[in-house]
């Protein structure tokens, strides 16, 4: 493959753009050529094959790509089991759901005994019933799932669901997540050769990196030194806070930390309730 490393990305829908602004973000300037299957980065070697979602596991598997950008849905769905997940990347969320209409009496997988269930997911809902011990019929469709129950095509529906404002509109109500997903970093089987494996490791740790800098913030603030112990409670997903004097005070100090979760303005007035001034919370761009 002439030294160079192929990331299957999708080529247009929901995880196209987000796939590409990650590539970016961890520093890989592609080049957005007239070629419409192969993207170039300019300052690695490695060329973004662009393809549908649901080919990605495939590719990947057979060593057509190297890496992939897919749901954790398709891989389910359409892969082998044989790619490896390396990283889930913080996008594309979405929970794969059985829902039936309003006046459907629920009472747990039972319920669904001997009904038609419309779905793009018949693997994956296959394995689902077969794990809640539920015999059912599945009916494959391409798309627009949602609207089987009302062309009686099928008694309730398994589709992805991520605002649920599609559920709503064909008064559906989610009953069952059968899995929850989000798009993920995948590789091929096998080992790289020598001449890929550096490019593969540095593609796994930058995208670490950004993923791990997405929603961490830098927060700084000054605190009495008592309510240390408190303040490192209160900070999310921050390991131990780095902790400086401030001149001419001998009972305060300056607190910095990295949070890994959201900071919210909730945790800023436990943080001022805790003795805390001049908070400052700060975004992160890149981290190792
Ligand atoms: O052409 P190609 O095959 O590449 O794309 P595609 O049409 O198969 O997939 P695409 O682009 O629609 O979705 C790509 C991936 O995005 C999916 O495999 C999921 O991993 C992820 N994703 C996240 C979603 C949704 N959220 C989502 N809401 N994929 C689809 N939906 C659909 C869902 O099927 C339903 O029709 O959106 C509707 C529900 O949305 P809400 O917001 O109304 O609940
Ligand atoms: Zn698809």
């Amino acid at each position: 493959m002439s030294g160079r490393l192929r990331i299957a990305v999708q080529k247009s829908g929901r995880l196209a753009e987000r796939s590409l602004a990650i590539v970016e973000a961890a520093g890989f300037r592609v080049i957005k050529g007239a070629n419409e299957l192969f993207y170039r980065v300019e300052n690695a070697p490695i060329d973004l094959l662009r393809v549908r979602d649901d080919d990605i596991p495939t590719f990947v598997e057979d060593g057509v790509a190297d890496f992939g950008i897919v749901g954790r849905n398709v891989l389910e769905e359409h892969g082998q089991g044989a790619s490896v997940e390396i990283m889930p990347l913080g996008f594309g969320r979405c929970e794969l759901r059985i829902a039936a209409p309003s006046a459907f009496d629920y009472r747990g997988p039972n319920s669904l005994r001997g009904l038609r269930i419309a779905t793009s997911y018949p693997k994956t809902l296959a394995r689902f019933l077969e794990r809640v011990g539920v015999d059912a019929e599945i009916v494959a469709m391409r798309g627009a799932v949602e609207v089987a129950p009302r062309l009686k095509l099928a008694h309730v529906i398994c589709d992805l669901v991520s605002t649920g404002a599609t559920l709503e509109a064909n008064a559906l109500i989610a009953v069952e997540t059968v899995m929850k997903s989000e798009a993920v970093l995948i590789r091929r089987p096998g080992v790289f050769d020598a001449e890929l494996a550096q490019t593969a490791e540095s593609i796994a740790q930058r995208f670490r990196g950004v993923s791990a800098s997405q929603g961490a913030k830098y927060v700084m603030m000054n605190a009495p030194k008592a309510s240390l112990a408190q303040i490192s409670r209160i900070l999310p997903g921050a390991g131990a806070p780095t902790v400086t004097p401030l001149v001419g005070s001998d009972d305060a100090v300056a607190v910095h930390a990295v949070c890994q979760e959201s900071v919210f303005w909730e945790t800023l007035e436990k943080l001022r309730g805790a003795g805390a001034s001049a908070i400052l919370v700060l975004p992160i761009e890149k981290m190792m």
